[in-house]
């Protein structure tokens, strides 16, 4: 073996890159050559990228499979109290760049790599995406599992392996096209272990008998069984030797139903069995705020829950034998309502296969629970059918109904008589399951993900509760992990930092602070810009190759890249981009800042409007790249196939970050902040995060517009607003509006006919002509402010500078210590800069 054990000690890191004292460049090199040899049986002369992508990936988890047993030695030995993390998706993009910065072996490998004559930059393209989530609420799962791993704490995701993630897709002739998203290749994922050993038994269907000899029992019979077989994926903490682990189930069949098979049992049925398992995890829901009530879905949030929840007992158990200490040594944390049939599935854990009484279950359940919220949009509400929940989950489904009675209970107590309250506030209703109100029964802490989210569910959504239980309530203002979007995403900024300030800011991103000193240095600010127009380059190249557009580098890369959503208005934008096209076209002398405008985005697959706008935004852009008398000023891209990996090539070389979603109805946001800790711009309303973006960077650096929340929260409870009369006030507006559908742009009068209706028939939802005027004024001020590159370039350092506070360390030590309780280790967030904030 040509690893010497010291490879394992990551010494903190002293710059990015730097190379551990440990392990030599020759060492990894001819490491890399002998895993490449032991592998593949050929010579590396002859090797395919994909094939050095495979022993590279190899090599490095060797490295990480040491660290992980000795951080599970460790953890056995200290009993920590573990915190798990369930979510139905964790969007973690690539993982071999990541792991290398976390192991402090970038530099080290790229020098090695070199010598071979291998570009390591090459090789990384070579790992598919894990795309197991959708958009903001997965990528933040995954944000979490690196902080916590950082922090050190023995934090775990638990979530599902989909065969397929989500959906590749294609735009042709301008549509969205949804293709599988194949990222298994039907081979194992390079940094799993499958653990046979620990698989459970999720059980489904059948009946409940109770049994009273003595103690009432309850028997749950002739049900169905499948195997939850766990994967488990390396979380690699940065340059600390911690590996945490995200457990990711997997459906299998129950071999008992084959052996019954064989028997000369119905085989039909047995087959039927094996096709209903495979759907299990075959497939993510594609719907990001959207909910859709499936069976095939319920399914899959009781398989989430009951194979992590069983398996978390049950690790449990081994250590302690008293289970009143369930919550000193577990926080279950459950990522909005997908996963909220913890509660039921806990306590039938906790009665009927521990053996407890209900008063001893229910506060060690909801001691142990704790609850995040991640939107107030209604459509996004999960209900479910209480007959489905009753024939699939009957077990589940008494102790719902018992879990109502005693909270309704209680209510009768707190507000006699105030049955109004009582049955808006209640559990079941009108044949649904209200998974929120389960939630929140079930849990010590319900919180948001920014301060204003956080206000108009105590004010509005969840009102009732609140006013009932208010220290149940707080805001967590969501973060993201430096580390891999500034860090590694980023690394020639970060070699810029690294001179400026040194590398403390890696550990404490509230060091990032002192950059501000820099703001008057025209030398730094020099640099920095030209970093950017390094990586703005890198992103053109793309363009070309992707789109075959070129692109002005010079002009303003102006990103508004995020799921497709009306509430999100791209549309706004396009509005926007029409209205300097006609100005432009109007007065060919008319000069502007260049501006190209880079769209990235998927639309559900069932969500038509969205995927009009797509079309809108191709149509646009064809339009507008191929007109001789625009004179180049202008350009839009739209970029196919947004996800994990790309974000991190558009958002370092991004000046203006689109953030303009309606006021009130982005809960928080997060390419926000990766956007504000690359050096871009924001443009945004006040909605979300964007407002203590806008605190952390001064109002100065950042460029507001828009309704308020609580002007449009005015608006929906008096029914809406006549969007008539700006139309016809406007004429901006009315040439707009109108050329959706005047033959302006070369495709039927109907294409774009639903965007032309929702503007002035159906009452504009979201607010696109109230926010025009302000929208178009800033965007001048945005333009002229970029004209003066200096004052440019130190908007772009301030928001870098003050971005430290969206780091998720900081996100996470708030949890560890207001909601899980966690007191060991004591993150070094607080311990290194106490009070900082
Ligand atoms: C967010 C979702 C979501 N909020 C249902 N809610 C889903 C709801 O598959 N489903 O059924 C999937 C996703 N996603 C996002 O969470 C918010 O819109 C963002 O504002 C927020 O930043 C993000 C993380 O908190």
């Amino acid at each position: 073996m040509l690893i010497n054990s010291n490879l394992y000690n990551c010494e903190p890191l002293t710059a990015p890159g730097t190379k551990p004292e440990a392990l030599s460049v020759t060492e990894f090199r001819d490491s890399f050559v002998h895993k490449f040899a032991a592998m593949h049986g050929k010579p590396l002369s002859t090797a395919t990228d994909g094939e050095k992508f495979a022993a590279l990936a190899a090599l490095l988890r060797e490295i990480i499979s040491k660290n992980l047993i000795t951080t599970r030695q460790e953890r056995a030995r200290t009993d920590p109290k573990q915190v798990y993390y369930l979510s139905i998706e964790f969007l973690l993009g690539r993982l071999l760049a990541t792991n290398l910065v976390n192991l402090g072996l970038r530099e080290t490998c790229a020098e090695a790599l070199s010598q071979l004559g291998i570009q390591l930059d090459s090789l990384l393209p070579e790992e598919e995406d894990a795309g197991l989530g959708n958009g903001g609420l997965g990528r933040l799962a995954a944000c979490y599992l690196d902080s916590m791993a950082a922090l050190g704490l023995a934090g775990h995701g638990c979530g599902l392996r989909y065969r397929y993630g989500l959906f590749e897709q294609k735009i042709i002739n301008g549509y969205q096209h949804e293709y599988p998203d194949n990222w298994l290749q039907d081979r194992s994922y390079v940094w799993e272990y499958r653990r046979p050993d620990e698989q459970i038994a999720v059980r489904y269907g059948g009946t409940v008998r109770m049994q009273t000899n003595g103690k009432t029992r309850f028997l749950h019979e002739n049900y169905e069984q499948v195997m939850a077989v766990p994967y488990d994926v390396p979380v690699v903490g940065f340059q600390n030797k911690i590996v945490n682990t995200l457990r990711l189930w997997s459906a299998e069949i129950d071999i008992s139903h084959y052996t019954c098979c064989r028997q000369g049992a119905d085989c039909n049925s047995v087959i039927d069995y094996k096709h209903g398992v495979e759907a299990l995890t075959d497939l993510l829901y594609p719907d990001d705020t959207h909910y859709e009530g499936q069976l095939l879905r319920l399914k899959q949030q009781y398989f989430l829950v009951s194979a992590s929840l069983q398996s978390i007992v049950r690790s449990f158990r081994l250590n302690h034998d008293a289970l009143r200490l369930l919550p000193a040594k577990a926080a279950i944390h459950i990522n909005d309502t997908h996963p909220a049939l913890a509660v039921p599935e806990l306590m039938r854990i906790l009665l009927d296969d521990c053996g407890l009484g209900w008063d001893e279950a229910w506060p060690l359940t909801v001691a142990t629970i704790s609850y995040t919220n991640h939107t107030i949009l209604p459509e996004a509400l999960e209900t479910w059918p209480v007959t489905m929940v009753a024939q699939l989950l009957p077990r589940i489904h008494m102790l719902i109904q018992e879990i109502n009675e005693r909270t309704g209970r209680e209510l009768w107590h707190t507000y006699p008589g105030d049955w109004d309250r009582i049955r808006a506030m209640s559990i079941v209703a009108d044949g649904q399951v209200h998974m929120a109100h389960l939630a929140i029964a079930g849990s010590h802490s319900v919180n948001g993900v920014a301060r204003i989210h956080t206000e108009i569910l105590k004010q509005s959504v969840m009102r009732n509760f609140a006013a009932c239980t208010p220290d149940k309530f707080t805001n967590v203002t969501n973060g993201i992990t430096h580390r891999r979007w500034l860090l590694t995403a980023n690394p020639r900024l970060a070699a810029l930092i690294n001179d400026a300030i040194g590398p403390d800011w890696i550990k404490t991103p509230a060091k990032l602070a002192e950059l501000a000193a820099a703001a008057s240095d025209p030398g730094f600010l020099a640099a920095l810009a030209a970093v950017k127009l390094d990586n703005k380059r890198q992103l053109a190249r793309y363009i070309k190759a992707k789109n075959n557009l070129t692109v002005d580098i010079n002009s303003i890369f102006d990103s508004h890249i995020k799921r497709m959503h009306a509430y999100k208005r791209q549309f706004l934008n396009v509005m926007h981009i029409m209205d300097l096209y006609n100005r432009l076209r109007a007065d060919p002398a008319l000069t502007i800042a260049p501006r190209t405008f880079i769209f990235g985005g998927k639309a559900a697959p069932g969500y038509y409007k969205a995927k009009k706008t797509i079309k809108l935004i191709n149509t646009l852009a064809d339009k507008i790249n191929n007109d001789p008398a625009i004179r180049d000023q202008l350009k839009v891209v739209f970029l196919e196939n947004y996800n994990v990996s790309l974000a991190e090539l558009i958002i370092p070389a991004a000046d203006v970050s689109e953030q303009i979603s309606t006021a009130s109805r982005e809960a928080s946001g997060t390419g926000n902040m990766k956007f504000m800790m690359n050096g871009a711009v924001t443009i945004g309303t006040l909605d979300g995060a964007n407002i203590e973006i806008r605190e952390a960077a001064g109002a100065d650096n950042i460029f507001v517009f828009g309704l308020s929340a609580n002007e449009v929260l005015d608006y929906y409870q008096q029914g809406g607003y006549n969007p008539r009369e700006l139309y016809t006030s406007d004429p901006r507006l009315k040439t707009i509006t109108d050329q959706l559908v005047n033959g302006f742009f070369p495709v039927g009068p109907e294409e774009f006919r639903l965007h032309y209706d929702d503007l002035l028939h159906h009452g504009d939802e979201y607010f696109l002509l109230q926010d025009f005027a302000g929208y178009v004024d800033t965007q001048n001020r945005l333009a002229a402010a970029y004209c003066d590159q200096q004052r440019w370039q130190r908007l772009g350092l301030l928001n870098i500078a003050y971005s430290g506070w969206f780091s998720s360390d900081r996100t996470f030590a708030e949890y560890a210590t207001d909601i899980w309780q966690l007191t060991e280790p004591v993150p070094f967030w607080n311990q290194d800069q106490p009070g900082i904030y």
